[in-house]
């Protein structure tokens, strides 16, 4: 088989890795993915994503290693000589790195100071164009709506560490010629979208609530304003980036925020329950606007030591220079969230169901 081109994608196993993947192998590409040698230990958690989307018969090349480990990495690079790198490898849980500061630079900033390093070392710079995932939360507290130009305020080890990471990546870019772009992304989802994030928790629980296999959602801070895109469309504009003549720094956003109230809210109204909120701060609470029944209840133990409180992106330079435009907007987004996990409840409880058909049990969490 001919392809097209060779692309490595580090983190291959996660949301975006999946999606990736999936999106290059239909352009033709050869696909070959870094993932870390834990993830075999428990292969439903480490690769169940990449088994799920049917990408474990052969279709991509996955490579057991560490971004942490340059010399493997350098390793790597020779052996698979790609023309497209995304470096999608990250701790990219925010309240973890709180917990795990020194993990988190080692993974998020040393990690891609060493892809980059073993490029230039290699004398790859002029055969490769790479992708570095930068974030949103390296604008932190920076007035919304943000975009390339405004100033960075990260108020978390894992967005000092992105904004770092960013830097190191325009520093490579103008001290060697690499061909890097950052993609500053904003909050990206979809049905595969880890539980650890606050909206996939949210649609786990709703349709969980719905099937009466559960009773409270739990979370933190309700007033964060966030700007939710599909998972599906990012992609797309990272490899846009890399099809560029020259390298660049580009926002990827919706231009439309949300509050997790506001989340919540649409959720449960796409399974047929209006909620009522009642109460502030800790003591908020969500009930069923019909019945009085407690949805959602505020847990103090999920606040952040710092969160960043308002991320609405303008992605008005990906739009001009890559033609780049979400598909889906904040609506569209959680309903394909809802409607993914009322799916996957038939199939992890069949049999588990009362006579109207809701879930009898249900894993905690
Ligand atoms: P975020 O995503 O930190 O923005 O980073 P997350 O979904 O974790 O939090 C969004 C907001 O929701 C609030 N929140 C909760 N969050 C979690 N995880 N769990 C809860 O129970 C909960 N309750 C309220 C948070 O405080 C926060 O304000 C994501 C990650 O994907 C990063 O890797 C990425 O870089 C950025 O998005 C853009």
């Amino acid at each position: 088989m001919t392809y097209q081109k060779t692309a490595l994608i580090t983190g291959i196993a996660g949301q975006d890795g999946v999606y990736l993947a999936e999106f290059l192998l239909g352009k033709g590409y050869a696909v070959h993915g870094l993932v870390r040698w834990d993830s075999y230990s428990d292969p439903e958690e480490g690769l169940g994503r990449l088994a799920r989307a049917g990408l474990l018969d052969g279709r991509v090349t996955l490579h057991t290693g560490d971004l942490t480990d340059c010399m493997a990495v350098a390793a790597l690079l020779k052996v698979v000589r790609p023309q497209e790198i995304y470096n999608l490898a990250a701790l990219s849980q925010v309240h973890v790195s709180f917990a795990t500061p020194a993990s988190t630079f080692d993974i998020n900033t040393k990690g891609v100071l060493g892809l980059l390093e073993a490029l230039r070392l290699l004398d790859m710079q002029g055969d490769v164009r790479v992708y570095q995932a930068s974030s949103s939360e390296m604008f932190g507290s920076a007035p919304a709506p943000q975009n390339e130009e405004t100033p960075f305020e990260p108020c978390s080890p894992y967005g000092t560490a992105k904004l770092a990471s960013y830097w190191l990546a325009r520093t490579y870019r103008d001290s060697y010629g690499i061909h890097v772009s950052n993609g500053i992304l904003f909050n990206h989802e979809s049905p595969v979208r880890g539980e650890d994030f606050v909206t996939r928790k949210i649609t786990r629980a709703v349709t969980a609530i719905e099937a009466g296999g559960r009773d409270v959602l739990r979370l933190g801070n309700l007033d964060s304003i966030r700007d939710w895109g599909h998972a599906r469309d990012y992609v797309e504009g990272m490899w846009l980036m890399l099809q560029q003549k020259a390298p660049g720094d580009y926002v990827l956003a919706t231009g439309q925020a949300h509050t997790v109230r506001e989340f919540v809210s649409c959720a449960f109204d796409l399974c047929g329950v209006q909620v009522s909120w009642r109460g502030c701060g800790a003591e908020e609470v969500g009930l069923d606007a019909r019945s009085g029944r407690l949805l959602v209840q505020v847990d103090p133990a999920l606040f952040r030591p710092k969160d960043v409180h308002y991320l609405l992106g303008d992605a008005s330079k990906a739009r001009a220079a890559l033609g780049w435009a979400p598909r889906y907007y904040f609506k569209d987004l959680v309903a394909d969230m809802v409607a993914a996990d009322r799916a996957l409840l038939s199939v992890e409880a069949p049999g588990q169901q009362d006579e109207r058909g809701r879930v009898l049990w249900m894993k905690a969490g």
